[in-house]
């Protein structure tokens, strides 16, 4: 499967057969649904998460969570967005072409494996942080339809021969995320630009694969996560002004 710059197409409404027929399959499968379904889940009450950052409608919540002395903390973020779909936030967030233009902690992103549509295997370095080694990651990402407007693109490390961990400067991290956003719009209306609303559940967890100062690596979650939501959300809004919805 061919993934050219100018080929700018809107995540499918259905699983890609392509895809289906991987070994990755299953996998791809269990973990974006899994996902998806967690990613709506509330935060309040005795689940544990902790409210770090608030901004509009923005919300940012985390456990902490150390295993080994190595920060793990998942973080959870809700936001609601105007004026875009669920589809084209993911659209934006899944498709390559766009990723060094609102991902600020991106040094290098390779397409290791272009699956199907929906399907991509990413290589990426990422910006040294200080006194941490550099990381990289490799890892699929998925987008998928699922009902009531919804739509999410998932990113799990995986491996790959090719590709090997902990060979030259960087230590390989392992990430699970989810960006599921879901639209809505008045009832007995048609959605437009200018009555739609997305909500959006954004989860990562992040194993830093190795020795990193946990202090410094909380100081920088606490600034990089908003410091993303708010840049990508915005980023997405700009991008689709004046253009057609696509829903
Ligand atoms: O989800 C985000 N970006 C996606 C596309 O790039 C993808 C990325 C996942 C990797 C997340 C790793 C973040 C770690 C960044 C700093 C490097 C850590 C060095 C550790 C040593 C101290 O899902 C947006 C990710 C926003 C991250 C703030």
């Amino acid at each position: 499967v061919e993934v050219t710059r100018d080929e700018v197409e809107l995540p499918p409404p259905a699983i890609d057969n392509r895809l289906t027929v991987h070994a990755l399959w299953p996998e791809i499968d269990r973990i974006s649904t899994e996902q998806l379904q967690a990613a709506f889940e509330g935060v309040g009450g005795q689940t544990g998460w902790q409210l770090f950052a608030e901004e509009g409608d923005m919300r940012m919540y985390r456990r902490e969570v150390e295993v080994d002395g190595m920060v793990m903390d998942p973080l959870k973020a809700m936001h609601k967005v105007r004026g875009v779909s669920a589809r084209e936030m993911c659209h934006y967030f899944f498709n390559p072409q766009y990723r060094y233009e609102w991902e600020t902690t991106l040094e290098t992103m390779n397409i290791v494996e272009a699956i199907s549509s929906d399907t991509i295997v990413f290589h990426q370095t990422f910006k040294r942080i200080w006194p941490a080694s550099q990381r990289d990651a490799l890892f699929w990402s998925h987008v998928r339809a699922a009902p009531q407007q919804t739509y999410a693109v998932t990113n799990h490390s995986t491996t790959n021969a090719e590709y090997p961990s902990n060979t030259g400067a960087c230590i390989r991290l392992f990430v699970t995320v989810c960006l599921a956003c879901r639209t809505a719009w008045p009832s007995g209306e048609q959605p437009t630009r200018d009555n739609i609303s997305t909500s959006i559940a954004y989860c990562s967890t992040v194993n830093p694969g190795g020795w990193a100062p946990a202090g410094v690596l909380r100081a920088v979650y606490k600034r990089e996560y908003p410091k993303f939501l708010k840049r990508f959300t915005n980023y997405v809004v700009e991008q689709c002004r004046g253009k057609p919805l696509v829903m």
